[in-house]
This record gives C-alpha cells, structure tokens and sequence, in this order.
C-alpha cells in the first residue's frame, strides 16, 4: 500500500489479467474507503499510488476528473468510492457488508449520504482551522448526533451488527482521522465524551477490527501530512522516507 506515488511523465505499470488494480493515493479517504472493503472482503488486488499534483498523464483514461481512487480490470475501470464499494459487495458476495434487507440497506445509504455533510464540514474546517469556533463545533456536533443516535438505537457494536459492515467502513477514514484536528488546531476541537460515548466505543472496537488494521495510521501522522499539503507540497511518500 505504501508503494512511490507516481507523477508527471511516469509511465502505468502494465497490469495483469483477471486482477483487480486500486489507483490511490495513501493519505485519501475516498481510497481508503476502498481498501477497507476489499480487505475486509480478502478480495486480492494490487495498489497503483498517484501522485495528485503532479498527476500522471495516463490517470485521466482511468478517471475523467483526474482523481482516486479508480478501480481497474482488464483495462476497464471504474470510479467514485461508494460506487466502487457498491460493485465489490454485489460481485464478491461471501462476506456481505450491506444488509441483506433492502430496506435497511436503503435506509444505511440515507445515513451515508447525510453523512457527507460531516465530510464538507471537516473540509471547510481543514480549509481555514483558523475559523474553528463554538459555532462550527455545534454545527459539527450536530451531524454527529444523527449517528450517535443511530448506534444507540441499533443497540450493536457496528452499524452493520455485531461486525463492521458498509457504512461502518464507508465512514471510516474521516473518524480515523478525528484526532488530527486537535493537532491542528488545539482545544478548539473537542467532543465531549459523554455526548459521543457510543460513537466513542464504536471508535475503540472499529480500530481492533483487521481490515481497519491494515490501512490504519496514526493521527499524528495524519497531521503530518495534512500539514505538508497545507504548506503546499504534499509528502505522498512520507511513510517511506
Ligand atoms: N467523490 C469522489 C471523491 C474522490 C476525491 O475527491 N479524491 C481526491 C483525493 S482524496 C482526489 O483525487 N483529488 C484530486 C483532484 O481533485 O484533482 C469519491 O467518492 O471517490
């Protein structure tokens, strides 16, 4: 997973027949999405890393908009994570991560969908953190309810039940990631514990989980590279220096 991204005039590795091919990039959480479900589901593939600001001319015949994570077969690719996820619960089907019920699953893709709303606050706090203030933080808090609320009606570890199923790691990387703020920023980040408690727990067993393992990083790390993209050179290779 950790492999060079490449740039600009780098030439695509050739690919092999019959094998799923991930374009990435390691510090994206619409990637990470990706992985998580292919590792939860033992699927084999390989990991191509993209450089995204330098991008490889070859990624716009892969993604229309030049970006990850692009899932190729045969030379025939995919993109957009939850769609990409889609595709790999519907084809791979031992394992299932959505609910069986379509309704439940119906209802599973509601909260994903609401659940982009945290994903553009945390955007726009990541923009300008000097702007976090009380308001943002009860504006954020807010669409966090929606979710402790949801866990604590399931009465379940998981969204998905008793293990992690597609909402639970379609969520992921941005909970993964909830500490780094406070990095960033300091105490002006800061959920109560006893506001969040099941969100909290769901955190602590989410990480125990193995597919989680797998692409799991430490928020200081997270910070790191944050903080070189903020200063506007991304180190896509950190973890390899
Ligand atoms: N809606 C897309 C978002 C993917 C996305 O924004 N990926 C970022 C990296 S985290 C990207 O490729 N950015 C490059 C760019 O915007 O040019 C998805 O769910 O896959």
């Amino acid at each position: 997973m950790s492999s060079a991204h490449l740039g600009l005039g780098s030439k695509c590795p050739p690919a092999h027949k019959c094998k799923l091919r991930l374009y990435s990039m390691r510090f994206c959480p619409y990637a990470q999405r990706i992985h998580l479900v292919l590792d939860a589901k033992k699927i084999p593939y390989e990991v191509v890393n993209v450089n995204l600001t330098q991008k490889p001319e070859w990624l716009y015949s892969k993604s229309p908009q030049g970006k990850v994570p692009v899932l190729e077969l045969d030379g025939d690719c995919l993109h957009e994570s939850a769609i990409i996820a889609d595709y790999l619960d519907d084809k791979y089907q031992h394992w299932p991560l959505h609910p069986r019920d379509p309704w439940k699953k119906a209802k599973d893709k509601l909260l994903l969908d609401q659940f982009n709303k945290v994903v553009c606050l945390l955007m726009r706090m990541l923009r300008s953190p000097r702007n976090i203030d009380k308001l943002f933080m009860e504006e954020l808090m807010e669409e966090l309810d929606v979710f402790e609320a949801e866990l604590t009606a399931r009465g379940t570890p998981f969204y998905g039940g008793s293990r992690p199923g597609m909402l639970d790691y379609m969520i992921w990387p941005w909970c993964e990631r909830s500490d780094m703020p406070r990095i960033v920023v300091g105490d002006r980040w800061n959920l109560p514990k006893e506001r969040f408690r099941h969100l909290m727990e769901w955190r602590g067993a989410m990480k125990d989980d193995e597919a989680v393992k797998k692409s799991f990083l430490e928020s200081s790390v997270h910070a790191k590279y944050f903080m070189s993209a903020q200063a506007g050179s991304p180190d896509y290779d950190l973890l390899l220096h």
